[in-house]
């Protein structure tokens, strides 16, 4: 790891280059990648800073494969990420929430060997109030044999597999964060040179949480047990301490949020949506990796989230991520769900 005084200027261009100066094998692919995410990303912040100012808040008129109302930043952010990406040999295929099935690398670009998963602006319906957006990405190895377009297959694989992850969050400041199966590192955007410092390195998150995220509105889908839960954890069954509810409705607001304070993000099946409603491949896998190199967990209810083999691009999962001891509290008392 660089070592650094509290006062130390590190780009994230330097610490990719120095975290992949420890391994001797590594041919810069996963570098080149995260390079091109960060400049993306830069790209992105620029067009959110500017959303109120040059009109082009509101929908689109389109929607997405989702089906939801599509904000023209969704559209914009998601072509940045794909022109961003396609062309510098390191991917065989992306996916992206925005598109149906999976993108492919234009014939005229060399293939690499790496998928991208990605959601270019999650929360989106939040741009035109102000809250807080983000860009949460996810990275693997392909699986499907020789150096040609990817497959399916490539996407469909557990979250243990990801070889890095992260997000971006645009909020007061606009913070890069990932992993690489190394400790997980924040990075903060310095407008007035346009880089990304290293601002949070190894960052760990807090054992128990002091901040409960979840959407108590559908408190009346919810099963037996989750309610319970959330009992628990508001302390009114009198085990521990009622948490402080903090809810943005943005994912990485309220990740980022509880990863540096610790906390639990909770949202659970319900009637209205059985499978809950956060996509598993380009949402709560990535943050699930970053969750567990920080010190933290993330389950889906039943299960180690990383484990949880995907059949679907777009398939969704309920999430239960943050404090490792809260998320053991979750598993303990939804043990009896199954
Ligand atoms: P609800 C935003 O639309 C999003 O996908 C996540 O960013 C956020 O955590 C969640 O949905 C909020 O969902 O049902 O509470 O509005």
């Amino acid at each position: 790891m660089i070592k650094q005084s509290e006062t130390s200027i590190v780009t994230i261009d330097r610490f990719i280059i120095e975290q992949e100066a420890k391994f001797p094998e590594a041919t810069g692919e996963l570098s080149g990648i995260l390079y091109d995410l960060a400049v993306a990303a830069k790209m992105i912040t620029s067009k959110v800073r500017r959303a109120g100012l040059i009109d082009i808040l509101g929908g689109a008129g389109s929607s997405n494969v989702q089906g939801e109302h599509q904000q023209k930043l969704d559209v914009i952010a998601n072509e940045i990420i794909t022109k961003a990406m396609d062309h510098g040999g390191r991917l065989c295929a992306m996916a992206s929430e925005e598109e149906t099935g999976i993108i492919p690398i234009p014939r005229e670009f060399k293939c690499g060997k790496y998928v991208l998963l990605f959601d270019p602006l999650d929360g989106s319906s939040n741009i035109d109030v102000n809250v807080p957006v983000g860009t949460i990405f996810s990275v693997m190895k392909r699986v499907s044999e020789g150096e040609g377009p990817g497959e399916m297959s490539d996407m469909l694989q557990p979250g243990l597999r990801q070889v890095a992850a992260g997000y971006v969050i645009y909020g007061s400041s606009t913070m890069m964060v990932y992993t690489t199966g190394h400790g997980a590192h924040g990075f903060t955007l310095d407008p007035s040179i346009g880089e990304f410092l290293l601002s949070h390195p190894n960052i760990r998150t807090p054992e128990t949480g002091t901040y409960l995220s979840v959407n108590d509105a559908y408190e009346q889908h919810w099963s037996e047990p989750v309610r319970a839960l959330m009992r628990r954890y508001r302390g009114l069954d009198l085990q521990r301490e009622a948490m402080n509810v903090r809810y943005v409705g943005s994912l990485v607001a309220d990740f980022h949020r509880n990863l540096l304070g610790g906390g639990i993000f909770v949202y659970p099946a319900n009637k209205k949506s059985p499978q809950g409603k956060l996509r598993l491949l380009y949402e709560c896998n990535p943050m699930a990796f970053i969750c567990e190199q920080a010190g933290g967990a993330a389950i889906d209810g039943r299960h180690r989230l990383l484990e949880v083999v995907p059949t679907e691009l777009h398939q969704r999962s309920p999430l239960f991520i943050g404090s490792k001891k809260d998320v053991e509290i979750a598993a303990k008392l939804l043990s009896s769900e199954h």
